[in-house]
């Protein structure tokens, strides 16, 4: 084993923040960026179309499972040919159904969609659910889920409930003393829990709320939901750290450790989106500080690949190099920021993962190459930094196309693993050959990397690819086309 050599990248950071080009006006200068060509490669002897087809195709097949097996249900279980809830063992909420809208309507699957949409309005019933939810789960997956719906669609219904819902979350915002949110509501009986609460969950709110205050015109989530973000990055430390988790009455840090990793990885991600989506320049100079002091402290090269060290958020004194999977859509983010070498760099880190493991596993430790959680959730974070790398890159362009065929062998590779007679379901140990399954189709397969991928495979009428937002659950809250 070669131990690892940490040397901070101080110096590239900083030359890279400067390059940035945090410039003035509405949202990042590449969403304004003219870009050459649409999505559909038309180079000679290319032609991605099937693969686009070959990704429906796997979508309506797993959705006609849904359907069989699962119906008005939040999850599929792929194996048994059965079904489970997220939120409430006893109150379905047709989690799978709100996750796919706007996929569906991306694939132009409208009679799926109509059927959805119908389900939603005649049984949606989120104020039935008797358990304590997660603010962060309902917000992204349901809120934001039938926001995109409603954008995809023009439904009145489905706004109608994202706005019913998010009412339901903003108690927690709202009777708490510093903002920063509490973790979970009963929305049957209101009860408010969770003192303490983590980073990604206090701070993944702002897009949807924001997007939810531009459709009814209320300001009230917009500024419930950056009123938390501030009450954060109020507390960081004097090396411009973030801890991971907080105490939501006094403000004291739980846990103060800096990581860019769960809980806390979407919070950064937020802070950058709400620049992009609504052009608010607070988040903006917030995201210049907050990345610059990550790039400092956090960034580390092991065996001459970049990972990102988690740290004492006073000390900057490395804690573990332990990475999380989920932690691999940092290097979208950072290529949509600016950092596009950075980007690169980590999302090739992640790529030499695979030259070990079929796909990636939950959890990896860079100086062993050891998986330190051999499970594969069915995740998307790596297909994200490929997509974003990809837009970011320039569709068209011939530097682009080598995310596309990262993402086109993960695909490939999922596939493989994961498919099921009955659909995709998730991996329990991706170090058995075969690799082992477990029994479900996770909620965010259907509003992420299956979004992601047909995107980058074919030219999609319905999507703007010159200048869209996708959440972090990968609902499109801009750059959807009516036609
Ligand atoms: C999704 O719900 C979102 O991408 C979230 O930000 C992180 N976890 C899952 C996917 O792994």
């Amino acid at each position: 084993m070669t131990p690892p050599t940490r040397r901070t990248l101080l110096a590239a950071a900083t030359g890279l923040v400067a390059a940035a080009g945090f410039g003035s006006g509405a949202g990042p200068a590449y969403a304004r960026a003219a870009f050459p060509a649409q999505a559909g490669d038309r180079r000679p002897g290319r032609d991605w179309r099937p693969v686009a087809e070959d990704v429906r195709r796997e979508l309506l097949h797993t959705w006609n499972a849904y359907k069989k097996f699962a119906w008005g249900h939040d999850h599929l279980l792929p194996v048994s040919g059965g079904h489970s809830e997220f939120f409430d063992d006893a109150h379905p909420v047709g989690l799978t159904i709100v996750e796919a809208l706007d996929t569906l309507y991306l694939m132009r699957l409208d009679a799926e969609l109509a059927e959805g949409v119908q389900w939603i309005e005649e049984h949606l019933d989120f104020a039935g659910v008797n358990a304590g939810v997660q603010v962060f789960e309902t917000n992204i997956r349901m809120v934001g889920g039938l926001l995109s719906g409603h954008l995809a669609t023009g439904e009145r219904a489905l706004l109608h409930h994202a706005r019913r819902i998010a009412d339901i979350l903003m108690p927690c915002f709202e009777r708490s003393p510093t903002g920063i949110p509490y973790r979970f509501v009963n929305p049957s009986t209101g009860e408010i829990s969770g003192v303490t609460n983590v980073l990604a969950e206090v701070g993944t709110i702002v897009t949807e709320f924001g997007t939810l205050s531009r459709l009814t015109g209320d300001p009230r989530y917009y500024r419930a939901a950056k009123k938390a973000m501030k009450a954060v990055i109020d507390r960081r430390s004097e090396l411009d750290l973030l801890g991971t988790a907080i105490d939501v009455e006094t403000g004291q840090w739980v846990d103060d450790t800096a990581t860019v990793h769960p809980p806390v990885d979407s919070f950064y991600e937020y802070v950058w989106d709400a620049w992009d989506l609504f052009g608010d320049d607070d988040f903006r100079v917030w995201y210049r500080i907050l990345t610059k002091a990550i790039l400092r402290h956090e960034a580390t090269t092991i065996d001459g690949r970049l990972w990102f060290a988690q740290v004492g958020m006073d000390d900057g004194e490395t804690v573990t190099t332990e990475q999380s999977e989920l932690g691999s859509f940092y290097a979208g983010l950072l290529a949509q920021s600016g950092h596009r070498r950075l980007g690169d760099a980590y999302l090739a880190s992640w790529t030499s993962v695979l030259d070990r493991y079929p796909v990636l596993p939950e959890g990896y430790d860079p100086t062993s190459g050891a998986a330190t959680s051999a499970g594969n959730q069915l995740r998307p974070e790596y297909v994200d930094s490929c997509l974003n790398l990809w837009l970011v890159t320039g569709p068209g362009k011939p530097p682009a196309e080598r995310y596309r065929d990262l993402a086109y062998d993960y695909y490939l590779r999922q596939k493989k693993h994961s498919r099921v007679p009955n659909g995709w379901t998730v991996i329990e140990d991706v170090t058995t050959s075969p690799v082992t399954h477990g029994d479900l189709t996770s909620g965010y397969w259907w509003s992420e990397q299956m979004k992601y991928w047909y995107l980058m495979f074919t030219d999609v009428p319905r999507f703007d690819y010159r200048n869209n937002y996708l959440s972090t659950e990968g609902n499109v809250f801009r750059g959807l086309r009516r036609r």
